[in-house]
């Protein structure tokens, strides 16, 4: 057998050697991201089999190695010999690159996503990889190391002629990631909004590491739930949420939404159940439709008068919750970075659709529709009172030449990329601050208390607050469609605020107004949060400082207990002295800036988590901060 491969198969074997030689270039990355990334790619290919309606549950579990196993109860990956590769469609699936789930005439694979690569790709990164297959009373068994296979594919025993599935479990090669522990909450995430997005599919997450946990995600009213769970902790305008479906072109759609009392827009697209965001074709046929039915309807109603303007399409989606999810034979990606749809059958099959069911809905519930037309007319005004105001500092800048915020102190340095700001909080704290920087490079802007909540403002108020507009100015890239990255006058941006509850409020309604107003900001890696000490520990003329109660118990372990410490405990950035301000979060030697990024796999839960953490409740607020610096990444 060894004498007898051929050409092809040479190539197969090149083609894996290809993927562990770069795997970056399959999976994105080799950092936990990429290794997360495997568990998702397995998934796919049972949710496929969900959404050619022949699965209907899949279970997940971390087992104590850290390997995965994944159980669907589909039709089992076909055993049959493919003539033309001379090997089991199984053994194709999982060695041969790009092979998708297209077998003779039944395929139906609709997935297909930036890394839409596959098992064989999972096969080729993974320590080991086993797969058992049920079907037609027989059980299939093949192993494989390190995307080889170590075996041919066997029937190993007998079942149920009633019990079918892919069962597959696999180990992530320690010599291609460099973390190779799973984290429970990502998996979770993502799970979730796989079975928002594929009604009736049920999903069960299992923990069997020490931690021992266990979540099952079933939802019958797929996206409609999806739009209740993200407004939740918000009030919704009306009870009901929208729901459209309809194929229109081959392209399946189906769109839920709800307005919540907000300022803010929520819309998430999904082709395939793969999120795009940067939106595309099924975005803008939705946002046509809603723009155009709903200024025909409030025109029709005489909800909007004669001599009023049309209401602008931003004005109809404040405080929008919507889902829009499409599935669509083959999707084409564009844009940089292939998140963006740009089948243009999408955008006449949901303009139709919504357009069609929307006008429906409208005519029956009239009390909601007025709701609507009333929060978007008061957005309308909003927005052109916001208008005459941003065009008043417009003016100003091009005449004062750009003045900067009077409580801006500027570093000399005119270089963005070696310069830095902190923004601080309070005059006091900002005050050391000042004492305490490298004045070439390091800019400080304090600013007054807790700043304007923009979930909770309109924008007219929001370009009126002066602690924004300071921050507007000193970044110096403008917001929204004026915003340019390149005037962007520092490329670090750190917050610096107390390290306690009020602290971490403060720090997330900064981070909320720069992830609304300027994305690309945290996109790009500009946002930083400094993490001031909680603890002095002195002994013996030595000096400790320390960031946590652990790290606090434990070098009292390591000291020992006893009178001699002078534990101080810092109640806030004010109670440090320049030095010590210096030395413990500003000193770039020194300092540990945790670096705030968006994982745009799951951006949904995102919004969620800066949006919850708006409320009253301290606890939440503090777990935010947790799930923060665990996304940041350390730059010492
Ligand atoms: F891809 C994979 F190997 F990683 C994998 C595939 C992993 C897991 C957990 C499940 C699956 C999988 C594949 N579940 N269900 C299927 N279905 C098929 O491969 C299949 C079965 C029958 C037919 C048919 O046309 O008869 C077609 C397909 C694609």
């Amino acid at each position: 057998m060894g004498t007898e491969y051929g050409a092809d198969q040479i190539q197969i074997l090149e083609g894996l050697e290809a993927v562990r030689k770069r795997p970056g270039m399959y999976i994105g990355s080799t950092s936990i991201r990429g290794l997360h990334h495997l568990v998702y790619e397995i998934v796919d290919n049972s949710v496929d089999e969900a959404l050619a309606g022949f699965c209907g549950i899949i279970d997940v579990t971390i087992n104590e190695d850290n390997s995965i196993t994944v159980i669907d109860d589909g039709r089992g990956i076909p055993v049959g010999i493919q003539k033309k590769a001379g090997k089991s469609a199984v053994e194709v699936v999982f060695t041969i690159l790009h092979a998708g789930g297209k077998f003779g005439n039944g395929g139906y694979k609709v997935s297909g996503g930036l890394h839409g690569v596959g098992a064989s790709v999972v096969n080729a990164l993974s320590q080991w990889l086993e797969v058992e297959i049920r079907q037609e009373g027989k059980i299939y068994y093949q192993r494989y190391e390190r995307g080889k296979a170590v075996s041919s594919l066997k029937e190993v025993g007998q079942c149920d002629r009633g019990q079918h599935g892919t069962k597959v479990v696999f180990l992530p090669d320690k010599e291609i990631f460099e973390e190779t522990v799973f984290d429970y909450d990502t998996l979770k995430i993502r799970l979730r909004e796989t079975a928002f997005l594929t009604k009736n599919l049920k999903i069960t997450l299992r923990d069997n590491r020490e931690e021992k946990r266990e979540k099952t995600f079933h939802y019958e009213g797929g996206i409609r739930e999806f739009v209740t769970y993200l407004n939740k902790g918000k009030a919704p305008l009306y009870n009901q949420v929208l729901y459209c479906e309809g194929t229109k072109d081959g392209v399946y759609v189906e769109v839920s939404m709800q307005h919540n009392d907000s300022y803010t827009e929520n819309i998430y697209s999904f082709v395939n159940n793969i999120n795009t965001p940067e939106g595309g074709t099924h975005l803008a046929g939705f946002k046509n439709a809603l723009t155009k039915t709903f200024n025909d309807y409030a025109r029709k109603n005489k909800l909007l008068k004669e001599s009023e303007g049309n209401l602008a399409g931003e004005d109809i989606r404040e405080g929008l919750t919507a889902i829009i999810s499409i599935k669509v034979g083959e999707p084409q990606f564009e844009g940089q970075t292939k998140q963006k749809l740009g089948n243009s059958e999408a955008r006449g099959a949901v303009d139709a659709i919504v357009s069609e069911q929307l006008t429906y809905f409208l005519e029956q519930n009239p009390s909601v529709a007025k709701a609507m037309c009333e929060k978007s007319i008061l957005a309308q005004r909003a927005r052109a009172a916001a208008r005459k105001a941003r065009d008043l500092t417009r003016r100003k800048t091009a005449l004062d030449g750009m003045a900067l915020p009077g409580k801006l102190a500027d570093c000399s340095d005119k270089d963005p990329m070696n310069c830095e700001i902190y923004i601080v909080e309070g005059d006091s704290a900002g005050g050391s601050a000042k004492d305490a920087r490298n004045k070439a490079n390091q800019a400080i802007l304090p600013l007054r208390g807790k700043i304007l909540n923009v979930e909770k403002a309109r924008l007219d108020k929001i370009y009126a607050n002066a602690e924004i507009k300071a921050m507007i100015t000193a970044f110096g890239t403008g917001i929204h469609d004026d915003f340019d990255i390149t005037k962007l006058r520092y490329h670090k941006i750190i917050l610096m605020t107390d390290a306690d509850v009020d602290g971490a409020h403060i720090s997330t309604l900064l981070l909320t107004f720069i992830y609304r107003f300027m994305p690309e900001l945290i996109k790009q890696g500009y946002v930083y949060l400094a993490q001031p000490p909680l603890y002095k520990i002195e002994k013996n003329k030595r000096v400790w400082y320390v960031y946590s109660d652990e790290e606090l118990n434990q070098v009292l372990k390591e000291i020992g207990r006893d009178n001699n410490n002078k534990i101080q405990r810092y109640k806030g950035l004010g109670e440090m002295d320049a030095e010590q301000l210096w030395e413990t979060t500003m000193d770039p030697e020194r300092r540990i800036l945790l670096r705030v990024t968006v994982d745009d796999e799951t951006t949904s839960e995102l919004d969620l988590t800066f949006t919850t953490l708006m409320g009253d409740q301290v606890e939440p607020r503090r777990e935010f901060i947790e799930a923060n610096a665990k996304y940041g990444t350390l730059d010492i």
